[in-house]
């Protein structure tokens, strides 16, 4: 860790103003992009102690040619603030967790699990997919917060969404694979669905809804696509099964309230 960037963490707590249009443009696209969410200062801080923590964590010892579609992808640690008081303070931001509550529109959120997702050098495609197929969630009120650490250009593979996708019950069944990319792309050509693809400035932050449609190309440059992802649910979702290791000690029906399922944000 680099002890000259200072722990200044002002973008972590204050509040980010969210316009009505913006939190309208994100119900109907499913997905929107902020500028100006965190500091290059308070990104560059986190991003040395994520990057440690997923090269301390990642067991993948393959090369790229080694590993199928999934595991070219991306290296990808999740919970990683249980290992590492820095990270959990990162992905506790109010600052982040207030914008997943107002685009939501519910009285607050708790953490379901956080996700480092870097795409190494070379790293491959993302299929299409949505994340809500793997949660057992009582509602749809649950989004990922999509947090590049350094900027993203077009050809590291930025995520991409499908405007209004998260309306889309078609293919919602498809587990991330090869066979997730050809047949969602095959509905996305048949219904003429958009497609939104751009860069990432540093500071910018994506969110998007647990069943909008998304993936991302494959990463053509030689430096990591760095990013970090926070999983937010409603503050008063229930779970439909057990969820373990996810919602630990939480029986179906109830609220996952435990030292994994904290709350973030409450009005
Ligand atoms: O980072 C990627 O390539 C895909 C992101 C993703 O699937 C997600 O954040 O849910």
């Amino acid at each position: 860790m680099n002890r000259n960037i200072s722990t200044n963490n002002i973008d972590l707590e204050s509040p980010y103003d969210l316009s009505e249009d913006q939190i309208n443009s994100f119900r109907s696209n499913g997905f929107i992009k902020l500028k100006n969410v965190l500091s290059s200062e308070t990104l560059e801080y986190y991003r040395q102690e994520i990057t440690r923590m997923v090269f301390k964590l990642s067991n993948e010892t393959r090369s790229l040619e080694e590993r199928n579609t999934y595991e070219k992808a991306f290296l990808q640690i999740e919970n990683m603030f249980l290992h590492s008081q820095i990270v959990k303070k990162f992905v506790s931001s109010t600052r982040l967790g207030r914008i997943a509550a107002e685009l939501l529109g519910t009285r607050g959120v708790r953490m379901y699990h956080d996700q480092a997702l870097y795409k190494e050098a070379g790293g491959g495609h993302t299929p299409w997919h949505v994340d809500q197929l793997y949660w057992p969630f009582s509602t749809d009120y649950s989004i990922t917060a999509w947090i590049p650490l350094v900027p993203i250009s077009m050809e590291m593979g930025p995520v991409a969404f499908s405007p209004g996708s998260h309306k889309i019950k078609n293919c919602r069944d498809l587990i991330i694979s090869d066979e997730s990319e050809t047949k969602i792309q095959k509905m996305m050509d048949d219904i003429g669905a958009a497609y939104g693809v751009s860069a990432f400035d540093l500071g910018e932050v994506s969110f998007h809804y647990g069943w909008t449609f998304h993936r991302a190309d494959e990463n053509k440059t030689n430096i990591a696509r760095e990013v970090m992802t926070i999983i937010y649910m409603d503050i008063d979702m229930r779970i439909t099964r057990k969820d373990e290791p996810w919602c630990p000690d939480t029986q179906p029906g109830e609220i996952p309230n435990n030292h994994k399922n904290f709350v973030i944000y409450e009005k």
